[in-house]
């Protein structure tokens, strides 16, 4: 129970009141009777945003328009959804009608339109035209595909592409990310559970370890915020003595391709060189540390076959080229899971900065750079804090440092669903 008496004097003497409730959100209570009215800060980065939350509905209607602004290039567009999204996730409860909305930010009048169409309809007009768009289906799908981005999913479907059997037989000219991609489209296109993670995560630190012991992994992404599946499994690897990561990342990738657990890899170097001037303008919001993208061979637990599916043949070679693509495109289940897995190399002194970083979600990252530019004068990247006025770097060893640095309160991965 709650010793109220301060505010229902502030009440009746006509003063709004302003108090922090056990989540942090700024409830504004003004006299009258539309009595408690719930505002948010501005920056995804000031708020608590659950896993689960209450407004789903509006937020998948929204997402589909901000998925189509991403489609047609319309960055503005795309981010202004994207932010309706994150405040509708950060309520604490369902939005019943319009007034609810009222004092909330980031509600453009687009997206107002269509929560409005949705509280009335049942459904948005807009959202569901776009679903059904041929265009908007062929780029989802063309952009399913590991190594193809918006540009080169336009081109295709104007070329007349549409799915990713049109690619495999269209004889398109493919780089080795996009062949991976179209070989093992299903599976990358099926959610990695958190048990394939953990799975995962086991694999890569024995084999960490066996290259350099001590060194140490974290698993960051959706993951560490509490998800339980997402689109792949992303660590970082560092080492407690700073420079010994060096050179690690070579060595561990090669353990893992003499093992046979790598269907696909690119590895970058560490570009990354920190000048006394500060970080380039405008940081770039890539990073440069030694880095992996992968796809692993995952070996399927074998009482996850239905008897209906007898397991195929075990260490089978998997099949290269535009036939085993199409054999996946049509459904053919292996006794292994391709899986998207990044692999980070951070030197320690970067850590946490490389944990904030790659922690996500990506809306509340753009928006504590955004924070940190617009509201602090600082450069943020995953790899540094640089203080503008007074030209200096600010070092942390714990996100929690970086957060009071910023000038914001510590919000736990958890809550950075944004
Ligand atoms: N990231 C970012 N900006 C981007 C892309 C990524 O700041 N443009 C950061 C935030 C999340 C982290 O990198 C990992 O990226 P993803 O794997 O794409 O995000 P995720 O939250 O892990 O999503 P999923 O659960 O689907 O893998
Ligand atoms: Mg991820």
């Amino acid at each position: 129970l709650l010793d109220i008496s301060w505010f229902t004097e502030s009440m009746q003497a006509g003063r709004p009141v302003d108090i922090q409730d056990r989540h942090r959100l700024q409830v504004t209570l003004e006299p009258g009777p539309k009595a408690v009215m719930i505002t948010l800060n501005g920056y995804a980065c000031q708020r608590r945003t659950p896993l689960q939350h209450h407004n789903t509905v509006l937020t998948e209607a929204l997402l589909v328009l901000a998925e189509n602004a991403e489609f047609c290039e319309d960055e503005g567009r795309n981010i202004a959804f994207k932010r309706a999204v994150s405040v509708l996730k950060a309520l604490p409860q369902a939005v019943r009608k319009m007034g609810d909305l009222q004092g909330l930010p980031c509600l453009g009048e687009h997206s107002q339109r269509v929560i409005k169409e949705i509280l009335e309809d049942g459904k948005s007009r807009e959202v569901e035209t776009t679903l059904q768009s041929e265009q908007y289906q062929a780029m989802k799908s063309l952009t399913g595909i590991f190594g193809v981005g918006v540009k080169t999913a336009d081109r295709w479907f104007r070329e007349g592409l549409q799915q990713p059997s049109d690619v495999a037989r269209s004889g398109q000219r493919l780089n080795h990310a996009q062949q991976a991609g179209l070989q093992y489209y299903n599976d990358l296109n099926t959610p990695v559970t958190k048990a394939e993670a953990d799975v995962i995560s086991r694999i890569v630190e024995g084999v960490v370890q066996e290259v350099l012991p001590g060194a140490e992994i974290t698993l960051t992404g959706g993951f560490r915020r509490g998800k339980q599946t997402g689109h792949d499994v992303d660590f970082l690897i560092s080492h407690p003595e700073e420079g010994r990561e060096e050179g690690l990342l070579p060595k561990v990738v090669s353990l893992l391709e003499t093992q046979g657990l790598l269907l696909y890899q690119k590895t970058t170097r560490n570009s990354y060189l920190e000048t006394k001037e500060g970080p380039a303008r405008p940081p770039s919001n890539m990073d440069r540390f030694e880095r992996c993208f992968s796809i692993f061979k995952l070996e399927r637990p074998r009482h996850s076959t239905s008897p209906e599916e007898p397991p195929q043949a075990a260490c089978e070679e998997s099949p290269r080229g535009e036939d085993s693509a199409l054999e996946q495109l049509a459904g053919e289940r292996q006794d292994w899971k391709a899986v998207r897995v990044d692999l980070v190399v951070t030197p320690v002194s970067q850590f946490a900065f490389a944990l904030l970083g790659w922690t996500g979600s990506q809306l509340f990252e753009r928006e504590l750079r955004r924070w940190a530019g617009q509201e602090k004068n600082m450069s943020l990247s995953s790899h540094a804090l640089f203080d503008n006025k007074r030209k200096q770097y600010l070092r942390a060893s714990s996100e929690e440092e970086i957060f009071a640095h910023l000038g914001l309160e510590y919000i736990p991965p958890c809550e950075r669903n944004a």
